[in-house]
């Protein structure tokens, strides 16, 4: 975004006074000392104290997930999803290389908007939280008893991840639709016949039994550009509503030539419909690549499945599966209210906020409400779904939440405020201003039965002056409101992992009993496990070197090793031999080409090292884990190729060597 259009944003926006004040004044500006006195009361986490909440703010370009306390806005942990992640080896050591992998070959990277809490009878149960990859399109399936990536499933046919991976109210699916319409098989086309050639495809993926995420089907829809979803409840249970826009289907110039049409679309699709249809032999199992990537429980070790086909479904081909819904005007939130009856979108750029009834629709189909269809899918009347519109809600409405009180919070893009309003009157009630350039609300429990509440978080896109400047990129942002009352009371500004899309918060009592607290070495099945310094030791296959070593508080067994030579492929597997909770121990060695490994208690860990000159090599712990801790080193020494120093390791401290070469 240029500074010019960012400053026509900013200072369109009525509510940001704010932006006159100097720095000084700007973060504390928000209220009386009084009003300051009590806002810091309700974030105050005192020492010793926990958070109430877990939220799991998405990491955006880093690939990675955020999680934070709430309210303090405290930040616990990074996840590493689609990304390496060096703090814990992640995506670099051996055992978890194969989660990055897809039919590109290895991606470390991705850019993950969407987060969706898993659910039983549509509440959250704290068992698992499912994310989106947006550019190289993946899902992924995170354990909250360990906080680790267990599962990555790849798209096929899918340009762009983004309508993903909200989830139905039992898991038994999470969705994936594609951002950007492709050529479905992807091929060689010239980009302006994008109509002829380029398709939408929304999935459907097993997800409620761990390390079996399957594509159950792939719908080919029209061409348009998918972008959000929602799982229906109550009356709109086994419904998926999805946001479309460039319903003109253009391929240039988007900003103009997909904001064209005074509606879009929401693709209501029936899932259990669509299910049926599959069923009968009306799908295709369509040749196609992608990987399935499943880190084993036992071992700790991922490996990476090929798959070679999807059954596609032709939308035209499964009548009462799947129903456009007129929604002005580029669309980008759908949003289902916690009784499942309403169904709100964000117009980028309507002047209003549209609410369809879920009530209305049923009734609509069956009356066949038609006013056309597009490529075999009847289009709906607007006004036969249209439970009402919120009128004069302010600008650029996006993203809506609930409160579970009756009342829903929608983000403002361009007027940068949270707008909360009557779902079943659509009068607005509140207003209040965010800094700046709001995207996604996230309210705890918001997209279940039964919210929690009690928060609103508003994720902004742009932050200014609000936090002490870091050079050209300042940092991200999220806000919190209070929501107990008539009027929201902003309480916190926290930054955030860029960039923040959308977050779950979940009650921490669903989560906290659940926790891992060390892995058994009993139970360890990593091929190269020690279990006890005896079982520890070197060996050469050729120019591949094993080692065998153990960690345990303050040393590592053996420390040292003769006889590798410069060139050979070493492979040092490290058992952490604790068996308590927060006791990893840490793995580097000098001039290795990949990031340390950190080991939990009873877990085995692999760092692949090439040694590329002769001389002797330090080897530490890099987790400060004891008073003996700077004390936790080794050497290897490195002799040139084909030397005949004997491969050799003392394997106890003092004792000597046991090599088997
Ligand atoms: S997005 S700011 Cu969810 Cu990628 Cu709306
Ligand atoms: Cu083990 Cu430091």
């Amino acid at each position: 975004m240029s500074f010019l259009t960012r400053s026509r944003l900013l200072f369109g926006a009525g509510a940001l006074t704010v932006l006159g004040l100097g720095y000084a004044c700007a973060g504390r500006g928000s209220g009386s000392l009084a009003g300051t006195a009590e806002m810091a009361q309700r974030v105050y986490v005192a020492p010793g104290e926990k958070d109430e909440l877990y939220a799991f703010l998405s990491g955006g370009f880093g690939g990675q997930l955020g999680v934070y306390g709430l309210p303090s806005g405290r930040l616990l942990r990074t996840i590493p999803v689609f990304s390496q992640h060096a703090e814990n080896g992640y995506g670099y050591n051996e055992e978890t290389k194969a989660m990055l992998e897809t039919s590109y070959g290895f991606v470390p990277w991705d850019d993950l908007h969407h987060t969706a809490l898993s659910q039983t009878e549509g509440d959250d149960d704290g068992r698992w939280i499912f994310v989106n990859g947006n550019n190289t399109p993946r899902v992924a399936r995170i354990d909250l008893t360990t906080f680790e990536t267990t599962e990555i499933l790849e798209i096929p046919n899918a340009g762009g991840n983004h309508a993903s991976p909200f989830v139905t109210g039992n898991t038994e699916y999470i969705v994936s639709s594609t951002r950007f319409s492709i050529p479905v098989p992807n091929r060689d086309v010239p980009i302006d016949e994008y109509k002829k050639f380029f398709k939408g495809q929304i999935s459907f993926i097993t997800a409620d039994q761990p390390g079996k995420m399957d594509i159950a089907f792939q719908l080919i829809v029209p061409g348009f550009n998918y972008d959000l979803a929602r799982a229906g409840k109550g009356p709109s249970d086994g419904w998926m509503f999805f946001t479309s826009y460039n319903s003109e289907q253009a391929n240039t110039l988007l900003e103009v030539n997909a904001s064209q049409n005074d509606k879009d679309y929401i693709a209501a699709v029936n899932y259990r419909a669509a299910e049926a249809c599959a069923k009968a032999g009306k799908g295709v199992r369509a040749p196609a690549e992608y990987r399935h990537n499943i880190f084993d429980e036992f071992s700790r070790i991922a490996r990476s499945e090929r798959m070679t086909s999807v059954l596609q479904i032709q939308a035209a081909a499964c009548p009462g599966s799947i129903y456009f819904l007129p929604t002005p005007k580029s669309p980008h939130g759908a949003d289902v209210d916690p009784t499942g009856e309403y169904i709100v979108a964000g117009g980028k750029l309507a002047t209003v906020i549209p609410v369809h009834s879920a009530t209305k629709m049923l009734k609509a189909i069956a009356d066949r409400q038609f006013e056309g269809e597009l490529e075999g899918i009847p289009v709906l009347k607007y006004e036969s779904t249209l439970a009402g519109e919120v009128q004069e809600p302010g600008l650029g409405p996006l993203h809506t939440e609930f409160d579970g009180q009756g009342f829903a919070y929608t983000s403002m893009f361009i007027s940068s405020e949270v707008v909360k309003w009557n779902v079943e009157t659509r009068q607005v009630v509140d207003r209040a201003p965010t800094f700046y350039s709001v995207g996604h609300l996230m309210i705890p429990g918001g997209a279940t039965r039964h919210p929690y509440g009690r928060y609103v978080l508003a994720m902004n896109k742009i932050t200014k002056d609000r936090y002490l400047p870091t050079g050209p990129e300042l940092t991200q942002s999220a806000q919190l409101y209070d929501i107990t009352g008539e009027k929201m009371k902003l309480l916190l500004d926290f930054p955030t992992q860029g960039e923040p899309h959308y977050a779950n918060a979940i009650d921490a009592k669903k989560v906290v009993d659940r926790q891992v607290k060390f892995y058994k070495l009993a139970e360890n099945r990593h091929p190269m496990v020690s279990r006890s310094e005896r079982e520890t030791g070197v060996e050469r296959a050729g120019r591949v070197v094993h080692v065998r070593m153990t960690a345990i508080r303050s040393h590592f067994a053996p420390d040292n090793i003769e006889g590798v030579q410069v060139g050979d492929t070493v492979l040092v597997h490290v058992t952490n031999l604790e068996q308590d909770w927060d006791v990893p121990h840490g793995f580097a060695i000098l001039g290795a080409n990949t990031s340390e490994l950190l080991i939990m208690p009873g877990e085995t860990r692999t760092l692949r090292w090439i040694p590329r000159k002769p001389g002797v090599y330090p080897m530490y712990c890099t987790d400060f884990c004891s008073a003996l801790h700077q004390e936790m080193q080794g050497y290897v020494r490195v002799s040139p190729a084909g030397s005949t120093v004997a491969l050799t390791a003392n394997t106890r401290r003092g004792a000597q060597a046991r090599g088997t070469n």
